[in-house]
């Protein structure tokens, strides 16, 4: 009886679910920054979008506004669907060939850089949403010139990083390891997040220094929390999750779970929004159950 319970409550959520879906904006999203090595919109927002220090980010707010800076989770191609590269022409990595974060393109050699060495590396990246999905990080070949604007082919095909990405984010972060080639100067560690529970995906360029940075390069120091948190308001995507991505840990373990379910196929094609409002009325059903 139990299964059947399940899924009854899950065809209901999902009605809900649904129902609900066609009265939310689907703009106003939330997602994360690559924190190390720093990303490019993450260095200048750390700076701060109305104080930026280094003269590549006083240049970006400049041109652009510093709506990009408090905007610093987003980067995003709703409906990228592993197309990264038919949907980014080359020189428009690093912005997802998004016009308002245009400036991040810019192939300029003081953009704060990340000091790395050979070998193995701890990758971090705040999510202000997590998405269930794969992270694949790249870096440039060898002779890679940063002067000129990044491309594709400039991209080592193979990943130093790949880390699937839970549905959950310890204290909002992922952490994972990687391995990083032997290189010498300046480079760029491009990061693509590809959800698998929707199309939209995530993009970013780190600048990072093998073999010492030069004393009059700026070091990228990623934001605060306290910084993170006085920018909120000024944010136009959402820090709060959005679509109901962000789980409760004790809410995760409940929908993984349910493994054996009927509803976990039905969920996949549903979505998120679908499937945390499915998993919350599963957990309260199965709260009000245990408790009776
Ligand atoms: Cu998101």
């Amino acid at each position: 009886m139990l299964s059947y319970r399940r899924a009854a409550t899950g065809v209901a959520a999902l009605s809900a679910a649904t129902a609900f879906v066609g009265l939310t904006p689907t703009s106003a999203a939330a997602h994360g920054a690559v924190f190390n090595p720093v990303s490019r919109v993450a260095a200048c927002y750390a700076e701060g979008p109305e104080t930026p220090k280094s003269q590549v980010c006083k240049d970006l707010v400049a041109d652009s506004g510093t709506q990009p800076l408090y905007d610093w989770n987003e980067v995003n191609i709703a409906n990228a669907a592993g197309q990264h590269q038919a949907l980014i022409p080359d020189g428009k990595l690093c912005s997802a060939n998004r016009a308002k974060y245009r400036a991040l393109d810019w192939a300029r050699t003081d953009w704060p850089a990340t000091a790395v060495a050979t070998g193995a590396f701890n990758f971090k990246v705040r999510v202000t949403a997590a998405h269930s999905g794969t992270m694949t990080v790249y870096i440039t070949k060898p002779g890679f010139d940063p002067t000129q604007p990044l491309k594709w082919s400039d991209l080592d095909a193979t990943p130093v990083a790949v880390h699937n990405t839970a549905r959950t984010a310890t204290d909002g972060f992922y952490n994972f390891t990687g391995n990083l080639p032997a290189r010498t100067g300046r480079h760029i560690v491009y990061k693509v997040w590809q959800r698998n529970d929707s199309p939209e995906a995530f993009y970013s360029c780190s600048d990072v220094t093998f073999g010492g940075a030069a004393a009059t390069q700026a070091k990228a120091q990623a934001p605060t929390e306290a910084k993170i948190a006085a920018g909120v308001a000024l944010s136009t995507v959402s820090h709060a999750g959005h679509g109901g991505d962000e789980q409760a840990p004790a809410l995760s373990a409940e929908t993984t779970g349910t493994s054996s379910s009927p509803l976990v196929p039905a969920l996949a094609g549903a979505g998120a929004l679908a499937t945390f409002a499915a998993g919350s009325l599963l957990l309260s059903r199965r709260r009000n159950s245990s408790a009776s």
